[in-house]
């Protein structure tokens, strides 16, 4: 059975909420933010050397990084339910958001959290980073206008990939001026496995 190594409030509820999609048993082992770092605890260590969530494990295998998890447990474990066929005609736009997410779409948004820990001394990259946050927002709120999910009319794992970035950022009204990014939310929050997902995995209050 698939265990979710899971900290609370992160990434890896994406990974309990593919599971649900996919209606496959898995064991959920909890690991707890330190309150004042909010940084992984030691424990992760041994399950993987990076020390950060998601992993999983499946029998002798272990697999870090969200991306290569909901790829495996899509197509090895879900039967390829949720990603397109390699000769369908939005084959290589799901996976430019499969790989867009965190490759792209996380990184200003990071840049934004860590240097706002600077006060004063980061004001010099503060335009670049939000000229960046409104370049790659922009970039995705206009995917949207033409269809109701990131690979086309068919819900798939890439949006389950995407959704971290857009709650990571819709904290605070920020998506009123991205409306097609606030109203892909509402519909994905809408799903029944979302919401059993989030009974799996606690309390998750990114995008809140
Ligand atoms: N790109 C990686 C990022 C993994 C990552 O940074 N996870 C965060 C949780 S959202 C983490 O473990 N943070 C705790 C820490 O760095 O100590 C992925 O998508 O799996």
């Amino acid at each position: 059975m698939i265990k979710v190594h899971h900290l609370n409030n992160s990434r890896s509820q994406r990974v309990l909420w593919l599971l649900e999609e996919l209606g496959l048993d898995y064991e959920v082992v909890r690991y707890q933010r330190d309150p004042v770092t909010n940084l992984a605890p030691p424990e992760l260590l041994k399950v993987h050397p990076l020390g950060k969530s998601p992993v999983i494990s499946d029998g002798d295998m272990v697999i870090a990084e969200s991306g290569t998890i909901m790829e495996y447990i899509a197509r090895v474990r879900g039967g390829g339910r949720f990603v397109p066929k390699e000769s369908a005609a939005n084959y290589w736009d799901y996976m430019h958001w499969m790989h867009y997410a965190e490759g792209s779409a996380m990184l200003p948004l990071l840049l934004s959290l860590y240097t706002s820990r600077l006060g004063e001394a980061a004001a010099p990259l503060g335009p670049r980073i939000t000229s960046e946050i409104m370049n790659h927002f922009g970039y995705m709120n206009t995917a949207l206008a033409t269809r109701p999910f990131f690979a086309g009319d068919e819900f798939s794992v890439c949006d389950m990939q995407m959704s971290f970035p857009i709650e990571a950022f819709s904290s605070g009204g920020k998506l009123a001026a991205f409306s097609n990014l606030d109203s892909f939310l509402k519909r994905i929050h809408a799903r029944p496995a979302y919401a059993r997902a989030l009974e799996r995995g606690g309390l998750y209050t990114i995008g809140t």
